[in-house]
């Protein structure tokens, strides 16, 4: 299947490091990843608290397979994987997958990084990876939607430092990002459930505390390319072949959960960075 997206979304892609896709998954199939993430064991056991710098904690569930579930085969299926690997110009595998949960009022928030800033400690040589998320509930500016740096994906990878007070999160160099708020426009991914935003792995992203009444959950399933498989082994995010399925399987499937090929991560990865940039 060809990328679902026009070539003028690819140019986007390509200069702002990021494209939202309104309507990705209908609302049936996003009602079956919504219950997945609320009802499956696995993704519910696997819930990690990150604290951000002000204490207060973000939570995420983390899984390194694309399985037969619900959503291992959102993961799985053509229109999302074809358009992974049309944006990032080859045969792609499932590098991760993570639901992010900023719960009512005391979500915490996720401070600038580039998801390179993480990766390139898994032994990526190149930034040739990408995420898509996708909206469980509406995102807004009131509930911590995602914030982009537009075209921060051309910068190459920048610098993170450690976050005094929390050991979960480390942070793109904050000398260098005050510069770069000034000059590049913030998107705000304000999205319906069911909507889409694919942002590269160097895109700067952040996204605040929730501290409104309406809970804000996303599913995000990340790529990197096949040929950029990486060089450290330990961390379980190498190489395996991805098998697509066609788009309908999602529905076929129904509600159903981890199959127990996922290989889900007990402990956060927060990458060993030095003090000053
Ligand atoms: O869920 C969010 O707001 C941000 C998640 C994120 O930045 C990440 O998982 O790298």
């Amino acid at each position: 299947m060809p990328s679902i997206l026009s070539q003028e979304q690819v140019v986007q892609f390509h200069q702002d490091g990021l494209v939202i896709v309104r309507g990705l998954f209908d609302p049936e199939e996003t009602a079956l990843l919504r219950r997945a993430m609320e009802e499956d064991p696995q993704v519910r056991d696997h819930i990690l608290d990150r604290l951000d710098a002000n204490g207060a904690a973000t939570r995420i569930s983390l899984w390194n397979r694309a399985g037969d579930s619900v959503y291992g085969l959102a993961a799985r299926c053509e229109r999302v994987v074809d358009t992974m690997a049309a944006l990032l110009g080859g045969p792609v595998y499932h590098f991760q997958s993570k639901l992010t949960a900023k719960e009512p009022l005391v979500g915490g928030a996720w401070e600038w990084h580039q998801d390179y800033g993480y990766w390139y400690h898994n032994g990526c040589l190149f930034p040739h990876l990408a995420s898509i998320m996708l909206a469980l509930d509406r995102t807004t500016r009131d509930n911590g939607c995602l914030q982009l740096v537009r075209g921060s994906n051309r910068l190459g990878r920048i610098d993170h430092v450690p976050i005094e007070g929390s050991k979960d999160q480390v942070v793109a160099d904050p000398a260098r990002m005050a510069h770069l708020t000034k000059s590049l426009d913030i998107v705000y991914a304000e999205l319906e459930p069911g909507d889409a935003v694919i942002f590269h792995c160097n895109t700067l992203h952040q996204s605040a505390q929730n501290r409104s009444p309406n809970r804000r959950w996303t599913f995000l399933a990340c790529y990197n390319r096949v040929d950029n498989d990486t060089v450290i082994r330990d961390h379980g995010r190498y190489y395996v072949p991805l098998e697509t399925v066609p788009d309908g399987a999602i529905k076929a499937a129904g509600l159903k959960f981890a199959s127990g090929a996922e290989d889900f991560t007990s402990k956060p990865f927060v990458p060993k960075v030095r003090e000053s940039a």
